[in-house]
């Protein structure tokens, strides 16, 4: 079944939430009587500075581009107003959907718009609550990672991969536009959930796939001159996805504001460099962890409530 399909048969029940900034809007809705989340988001500017191809220039062609020009006001030396603009769905889309279907409770938890709380998970509140609230997120919830690294799932979409990891673009990236690059890199390894199960016995493999991504990306992104130093690596604790993975965006790039926030976002050096000067070699199941927490995560009513700065 096409996605176009199911996104047309997609009805609306509520919104989880909407963000001006990222001028995204999150709808919870059902496909068939299933739950569905439909996420809309309106595109860059792509053909500003993305490649030279003349037709996908809409700088070349700006009256072209712009129609129907509305102005509000103007004072002075400014004027400003609405227009509409051309779009075309190769090369000028003028919105990114992304659709979970059949969408689970965690799903619908995850993106509805929620009170967050910061955290201090203590080691003993990762032993009673997390630990084994992981082993519950272990099945069908990580079945598209396994997807990639087993099942030849986005295959087409495979930038890079070797013995140690797979790097593709993240489903949030239309892949195209390199201002806004996102990239996914998930190791082979199963046994690592999270930050919780490194340690020391793990800096040299870290090390290795950090170094890896930073001489690969700017290989495959030549043409855009794309540098090492351009690419900001980190991890998410409390991850959606208990499979461990690291996030390669454009450090330039703001606009993932949510994604790269502290208490959130823990850069992947400074991951290797805390293991490194840990005395304890059991790494950061010793540590306390802060990190905010939306209310209705299911970790806050299983008892990280109780654990609230
Ligand atoms: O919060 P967490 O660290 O678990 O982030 C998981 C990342 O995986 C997010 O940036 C998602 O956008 C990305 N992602 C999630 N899914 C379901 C997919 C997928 O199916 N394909 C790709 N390429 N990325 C995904």
């Amino acid at each position: 079944m096409s996605s176009g399909n199911l996104v047309e048969r997609f009805k609306y029940i509520k919104t989880l939430d909407e963000d001006l900034l990222e001028k995204k809007i999150v709808l919870l809705g059902s496909i068939d009587g299933e739950n569905a989340i439909l996420t809309l988001e309106k595109t860059f500017f792509n053909n500003i500075t993305g490649d030279n191809n003349s037709n996908s220039n809409i700088t070349s062609d700006i009256h072209n581009y712009l129609s129907e020009i509305n102005t509000i006001a103007n004072n002075d030396v400014y004027t400003w107003g609405t227009s509409l603009s051309k779009q075309d769905l190769k090369v000028n889309p003028g919105c990114k959907f992304n659709l979970i279907y059949p969408a689970t409770e965690i799903h619908i938890r995850k993106y509805e718009n929620s009170v967050l709380h910061m955290i201090k998970e203590t080691p003993e509140a990762y032993n009673k609550i997390v630990k084994p609230y992981i082993k519950t997120m272990k099945g069908d919830r990580i079945q598209w990672v396994k997807n990639i690294l087993f099942n030849g799932a986005e295959s087409d979409r495979i930038l890079f991969k070797n013995n140690d990891y797979i790097i593709l673009p993240d489903m949030k990236w239309d892949g195209k536009n390199i201002n806004s690059l996102y990239c996914c890199c998930i190791v082979y390894d199963e046994l690592i959930s999270s930050i919780r199960d490194l340690n020391k016995s793990k800096i040299n493999y870290l090390e290795k796939i950090r170094d890896s991504i930073l001489i690969e990306l700017p290989k495959i992104y030549k043409k855009f001159n794309l540098k090492s130093s351009n690419l900001r690596l980190y991890v998410h604790y409390q991850p959606s996805y208990y499979h461990f993975h690291i996030h390669v965006v454009n450090v330039n790039f703001l606009g993932l504001a949510n994604s790269m926030i502290s208490g959130k976002a823990i850069l992947l050096d400074d991951i290797i460099d805390n293991l490194r000067c840990m005395e304890d070699s059991r790494g950061y199941s010793q540590k306390v962890i802060t990190y905010q927490l939306k209310e209705t995560h299911k970790l806050w009513e299983l008892g990280l409530k109780d654990y609230v700065q």
